[in-house]
């Protein structure tokens, strides 16, 4: 059953407060990280005003590229960028930041101060829905620096993701929430817009054990290999004796997730003979939704390792991405373990 905080109109619990109280658990903390988090909100906030008025954004745009105001549109996932680096870089929290939108290590600007954190993000993951009016969402994963000069550099970034000391997703849909973990479980805020706050609804979200749901895309299902085969037929009742999943896939990464997380079951985005080390990027998408997945009782593997335990070796890195319920990623592990098969030719 999901855990949903009632408010009532005079007792609430912002985010704010309850990364404070949070904090009052570690009396080392500095209050850096939890700066980062509210920061972070303050970002997402931004972002769900612009995610909702996307459509009409494009209406009122009097040309192709400019709007109403004459200001130049911008694609909406390279300006949420925008919002998160401009709502990060000042706060003497991070040292360096990486994003799934750009090439290459974002350094904090001259003259402010650089702080012993780097954050890597996704924008607006799922962005080719916007158009669609399908939910999208930012993904978030903090980690701590590990060299000693004042920028963050590579080997910051490249960090197994079991060393990440947060990571949180904001899911813009019917409703926006924030969900996220410093490794003391897994709690969740929902915008309440009437007053601008993210407020405490779901806490210590705890993903159930076996699965309700089964998130893949089967279009790919001629370029699985046998093995992948084999597991999503048993996923899906066949030649098993086991009760089907159900199959949803809205192809929005943090929608799947988050309905599995909260519903139980399982996403799957693995390899196959066109994109043999899948699509999902590890260190914006894999890791921060596996410490999630993790700290919510759940699992995550790329069908062979435990996703936080690979050592990323480039920023952009993609992998297969098993995650969900933990007897079912089990499940995966397991039939992905026979012996090897070869992949169909694309
Ligand atoms: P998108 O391309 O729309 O940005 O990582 C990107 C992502 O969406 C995920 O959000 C989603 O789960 C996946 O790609 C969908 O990919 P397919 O269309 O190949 O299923």
């Amino acid at each position: 059953m999901i855990n949903v905080v009632k408010h009532t109109a005079t007792s609430v619990v912002t985010i704010e407060r309850f990364i404070i109280e949070e904090e009052r658990n570690h009396p080392e903390a500095t209050g850096e990280l939890s700066g980062v988090l509210y920061d972070l909100a303050l970002a997402a906030k931004m972002i769900a005003n612009k995610v909702r008025s996307a459509g009409l954004a494009d209406i009122l745009g009097a040309t192709e590229n400019e709007n109403v105001q004459g200001e130049t549109q911008q694609k909406l996932d390279i300006l949420a960028n925008e919002i998160i680096v401009k709502a990060m870089d000042h706060g003497g929290r991070l040292c360096a930041m990486a994003s799934e939108e750009e090439p290459g290590i974002i350094q904090i600007p001259e003259p402010f101060k650089c702080g012993k954190y780097c954050l890597l993000f996704d924008p607006l993951d799922g962005s080719s829905n916007i158009d669609v009016n399908v939910p999208v969402g930012t993904i978030f994963s903090v980690v701590r620096k590990i060299t000693r000069g004042r920028q963050g550099e590579l080997e910051d970034m490249l960090q197994p993701g079991r060393r990440q000391v947060a990571a949180g997703y904001v899911i813009y849909g019917s409703s926006t929430m924030l969900v996220y973990t410093t490794g003391q479980g897994v709690h969740g805020f929902t915008l309440d817009p009437s007053i601008g706050e993210f407020l405490l609804s779901h806490p210590n979200i705890r993903i159930p054990d076996s699965g309700r749901y089964l998130s893949v895309n089967d279009s790919y299902e001629q370029l699985w290999d046998d093995n992948v085969k084999r597991v999503m037929r048993t996923f899906r009742g066949i030649d098993t004796p086991r009760k089907a999943l159900n199959t949803r896939y809205v192809g929005s990464l943090v929608a799947d997730f988050h309905r599995n997380l909260l519903g139980g079951g399982i996403f799957a985005y693995p390899a196959n003979a066109k994109s043999t080390r899948g699509k999902l990027r590890l260190l914006y998408e894999a890791n921060p939704l596996a410490f999630i997945v993790e700290q919510a009782g759940g699992a995550a593997s790329d069908g062979v390792n435990r996703i936080l335990d690979v050592t990323p070796t480039e920023l952009h890195q993609r992998t297969p991405l098993y995650i969900g319920s933990a007897s079912e990623v089990e499940l995966v592990g397991k039939t992905l373990a026979a012996p090897a098969q070869t992949l169909v030719p694309a």
